[in-house]
């Protein structure tokens, strides 16, 4: 049974908004996701000179459409990362990691000028939190993490039968207090044994492409 997302005209018309961002010649940071794939598949529209990718499922779409893939160590800073979001608030902070590919993403955003998001309009809150906290654990340590965030007010869900890209588990941690999100990034990344987690403060959108039934808001 196929299952018709309601949000896709809106995914992409955001889409379709984010390729005025992308350069000829350019080599793209490329996110992960429903938004994302929107996006992918109006890249063979652009000249790309090739393309850093989030995550193993964004890479092989990408080389399925013949776009080069470029290990990010060979290629310095980029200019442009360009990805989705599971909330994003009015200051452009947003949770993301739904899809497990966090830290990569990060890794990229972090390495990126600019980071443009592309969110349809369910993404959109005032306050971040409603959406669980993904992070990204060593094995060994999930566990003790998991204590530590329930110190904090968390309730940690262990992502049973998933493994990051790098070989990692996800604890999906509902109820923290996400008011100030800068500060409870860090703390996150604090806890030892913590790889990553997914409130993206630091490496904040600097542009939101808000897709409604309205059209695309950009907001920078
Ligand atoms: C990724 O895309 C994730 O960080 C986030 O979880 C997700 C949003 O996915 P979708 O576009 O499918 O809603 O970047």
């Amino acid at each position: 049974m196929t299952t018709i997302d309601p949000k896709l005209a809106q995914k992409q018309a955001a889409a379709k908004a984010a390729l005025a961002y992308i350069e000829d010649g350019m080599v793209l940071g490329v996110g992960t996701g429903s938004t994302v794939n929107c996006l992918i598949e109006l890249l063979p529209q652009v000249q790309l000179k090739g393309a850093v990718a989030s995550s193993q499922v964004t890479e092989d779409k990408l080389k399925a459409l013949g776009i080069e893939i470029y290990d990010l160590n060979s290629v310095g800073q980029l200019d442009l990362y360009i990805d989705g979001a599971d909330e994003i608030d009015g200051a452009g902070n947003m949770i993301k990691g739904g899809g497990g590919a966090l830290t990569r993403e990060k890794i990229v955003a972090a390495a990126s000028s600019q980071f443009v998001c592309m969110v349809d309009d369910s993404k959109i809150v005032s306050q971040l939190g409603k959406f669980p906290v993904a992070i990204e654990v060593l094995p060994q340590a999930r566990s003790y993490v998991a204590r530590e965030l329930v110190k904090m007010g968390g309730e940690p869900v262990y992502r049973e039968g998933f493994v990051t890209d790098y070989g990692n588990l996800i604890l999906d941690t509902y109820e923290l207090d996400v008011s100030n999100p800068a500060k409870l990034e860090q703390e996150i990344n604090n806890i030892v044994g913590v790889v990553c987690n997914g409130i993206f403060a630091a490496q904040s959108a600097s542009v939101m492409l808000k897709a409604s039934d309205a059209g695309v808001e950009t907001v920078k």
